[in-house]
């Protein structure tokens, strides 16, 4: 009898157990690389439709105050799994880092708290995952066309097909073999879509037909501001962007800056497949020049090719969310899983005459965020509180019932996605800071922080320029008001909320810039 009641308890305790672990949500989070929100539809205004991410927002929360901590890959994705900025996390730059990943992260604690980890796609951190019961991951930026991946046992090979089901292929065959009995976190990281925006085959025409029209940034001459007349991101720039590597305009023979890299990875496809791929963008080549575009039309030109290609890239990122969410829907995950959708970071889709990111304006600075909530968290539609990327590893660690560490920077979403009143409870203020200079694209370091209506940047280093912005009355940053006598009490406000924004996150970068 006593058997029998001792195998009673342990079969209680059991159950307790296993209800608990029903009730910790799984998270599967997706992150694209240089995905912006204004070519989302769910954000509005976007010239192309993408459905299967429509729906996650739709059925979920979508934030329009979303934004990264340091506008690049490997710093944006450091500050992601740490919950810090990049000088507390060490990763500042993707030119002259290597992740140390001896520290603290997210994905380590969760292991901890008994979560099964798993990281499928870009990493881009230089040294291998570290927190990761599986892992497989491309070299560096990683390639569209019959990609490498490297596994843990630190072997490389090569895979057949198109990147972005690749990856959604492997993040729904370790779903298929996990172990069902314990809550997981699986990281699906896309390379798409990345420079220099390879299509999917049978996405070659899709968008061919459709003018893209021009943001009304577009002609922007960058009137007061210096960093941004310095910067090398500009469409209309042969050095800039690339006709053959970026706008696929290109004949055998032909020499620029990038064609041999852009000849790299078209050479990647098996023979039968190089010919279609040359034949189909051939053709646009052929049409292209036939036009004798110069000048502004020349640019306007290069814009569309640019926006054709970048399209049809998200088409197929859009699909294969689908089917992840599909293989949710099918297995009855949906009710206790967080589905994340977000980005490393936004993108310029010629606002200001650009492409590529890292300046702290808006659309780069903003990354998309969506997410649709497991059963318990209420919070639906619109999210309007400012949000940042260190935020997502206290959210993860919050909602798997962990506890969060002090030195964690970010702040856990849990009270936003449960519903509750934040106001005045929220933080009011974001610091940014990037590093990356000199280098590619040459855009100079700066600092800065960004309120609701406000934003207040240094760029140093080389130079030594203050940029202030009213984004009620000039949300497309095209004035810069800094030194304004009509502006000075709002100036030394910001100034001031900059300095003790530092102090809390501990960057010393003012107080080294007047050491010098
Ligand atoms: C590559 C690209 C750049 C891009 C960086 C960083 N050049 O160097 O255009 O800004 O990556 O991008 S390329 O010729 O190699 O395509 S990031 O998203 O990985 O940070
Ligand atoms: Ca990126």
């Amino acid at each position: 009898m006593q058997r029998f009641s001792t195998l009673v308890s342990l079969f209680s305790v059991a159950t307790q157990l296993m209800a608990q672990e029903t009730q910790r949500p799984n998270i599967v989070y997706i992150m694209t690389d240089d995905h912006t929100a204004q070519m989302m539809s769910c954000y509005g205004h976007s010239p192309v439709q993408t459905p299967n991410l429509d729906r996650i927002a739709e059925e979920g929360v979508i934030f329009s105050e979303s934004f990264v901590a340091n506008s690049l890959s490997g710093p944006s994705r450091a500050c992601m799994i740490t919950g810090k900025h990049s000088h507390k996390n060490g990763f500042t730059n993707n030119e002259h880092g290597i992740f140390d990943g001896s520290q603290q992260t997210m994905p380590k604690l969760m292991q901890q708290a008994g979560y099964q980890t798993a990281l499928i796609g870009k990493w881009h951190l230089v040294s291998l995952p570290t927190g990761f019961d599986h892992w497989e991951i491309l070299p560096g930026q990683g390639d569209y066309y019959n990609p490498d991946f490297i596994t843990m046992d630190g072997k490389q090979h090569t895979e057949h097909g198109y990147c972005t089901d690749i990856v959604t292929d492997k993040s729904i065959a370790w779903l298929e073999q996990r172990d069902t009995s314990r809550p997981f976190i699986l990281f699906v990281h896309h390379k798409a879509c990345h420079r220099p925006w390879l299509p999917d085959f049978k996405d070659f025409r899709t968008y061919e037909d459709k003018t893209f029209p021009l943001p009304e940034t577009f002609w922007d001459k960058w009137e007061g501001r210096e960093a941004a007349q310095q910067q090398e991101m500009s469409i209309a720039s042969a050095h800039d962007m690339d006709l053959a590597y970026d706008c696929k305009i290109y004949s055998k023979g032909d020499q620029s800056r990038l064609t041999e890299n852009y000849e790299r990875m078209v050479n990647r496809l098996e023979p039968a497949d190089r010919q279609t791929y040359w034949q189909f963008y051939d053709s646009i080549t052929t049409d292209f020049r036939s036009r004798h575009y110069e000048g502004d039309a020349l640019t306007e030109a290069k814009f569309q090719r640019y926006m054709r290609d970048y399209a049809k890239v998200t088409k197929s990122l859009d699909e294969n969310v689908g089917r992840l969410m599909q293989y949710l829907r099918d297995h009855g995950m949906l009710e206790n899983t967080l589905v994340v959708y977000t980005s490393d970071q936004g993108f310029y889709m010629g606002e200001h005459g650009w492409f590529d990111k890292r300046f702290m304006y808006e659309e780069s600075f903003h990354t998309p965020l969506i997410m649709r909530l497991p059963d318990g968290y209420r919070r639906r539609g619109w999210v309007k509180e400012m949000v940042q990327n260190i935020d997502y590893a206290p959210t993860f660690l919050d909602m798997a019932g962990a506890p969060i560490p002090a030195d964690i920077q970010g702040r856990s979403l849990v009270p936003l996605l449960k519903g509750k009143k934040t106001e005045g409870k929220w933080r009011d203020a974001l610091y940014y800071h990037f590093y990356e200079f000199p280098a590619e694209h040459m855009v100079k370091r700066h600092y800065g922080i960004r309120t609701k209506r406000w934003k207040l940047i240094h760029f140093y280093n080389d130079n030594d320029q203050w940029e202030l912005y009213d984004l009620k009355n000039d949300p497309n940053e095209l004035h810069n008001l800094y030194g304004q006598p009509r502006y000075a009490k709002q100036q030394a406000r910001l100034h001031e909320q900059l300095r003790q924004l530092q102090k809390e996150y501990d960057d010393d970068i003012e107080a080294q810039l007047q050491r010098r």
